[in-house]
């Protein structure tokens, strides 16, 4: 134990209890709304309420962090010009990876999802959300913790959330990332980490038929 008093006051947990029937039923019922998210690369060009999508980036933000740092930032974009500038950007990072930068077995681990540097859901999605991890605060001497994990909590936050508003989503990693902080003018603290394109899909919208690992395959239990 130290001396030292924390600095926050602290106050009782608002925390609902629930019976262990509501655990089974609460996490059977969100299992099986979860199953049914696919990444979905073909959207309609339909808007959507913004007001929910910033409900969704709220919930978000209200992941755990390192030391509560909260070091991302989210950037909405629906205005149809900047979307083509990420659209073109992309593809062009996107075409290096697919005829130069990857190796062999990645293109063939690719393959069977027919991905390639052809990009058009970056304009036809109503929305795109891409989320940056900050390495530092405001000046380099506020320093950040756990910033991957953290950002990658916050943003499994945001793609349940979606997926639970009614929003089909896609986890695109263009690679390397640099030019959506050059579109959006992101300042020198924060890197791209994840860029969702988010809308309906389009009525047309097929996905691959992959399945999920079996339970046995990722629990283990001692
Ligand atoms: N970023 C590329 C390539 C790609 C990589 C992985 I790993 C995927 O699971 C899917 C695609 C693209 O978006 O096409």
């Amino acid at each position: 134990m130290t001396d030292k008093k924390p600095e926050f006051k602290f106050h009782p947990l608002d925390f609902t209890r629930r019976t262990p029937e509501e655990m089974i039923e609460r996490s059977k019922s969100f299992l099986e709304d979860l199953r049914k998210r696919r990444t979905v690369r073909n959207y309609s060009d339909e808007p959507v309420p913004r007001e929910a999508l910033v409900n969704c980036i709220e919930t978000a933000a209200q992941a755990p962090s390192g030391a509560n740092k909260q070091p991302w930032t989210f950037v909405l974009v629906t205005d149809p010009e900047i979307k083509s500038q990420i659209r073109i950007a992309a593809e062009k990072e996107e075409h290096e990876h697919y005829h130069k930068r990857a190796p062999e077995s990645w293109l063939r681990d690719l393959a069977p999802l027919g991905t390639d540097e052809h990009k058009p859901f970056l304009e036809t999605a109503p929305a795109l959300i891409v989320v940056f991890a900050q390495k530092y605060g405001d000046t380099r001497d506020d320093q950040h913790y756990y910033v991957n994990e953290s950002v990658g909590i916050a943003t499994g936050f945001l793609l349940a959330a979606l997926h639970n508003a009614g929003f089909a989503t896609l986890t695109h990693t263009p690679s390397p990332m640099k030019f959506l902080s050059e579109i959006l003018g992101r300042p020198a603290n924060e890197r791209a980490f994840l860029l969702i394109p988010v809308g309906d899909p389009a009525d047309d919208c097929e996905v691959p038929d992959i399945v999920r690992k079996n339970i046995s395959e990722v629990l283990v239990e001692k």
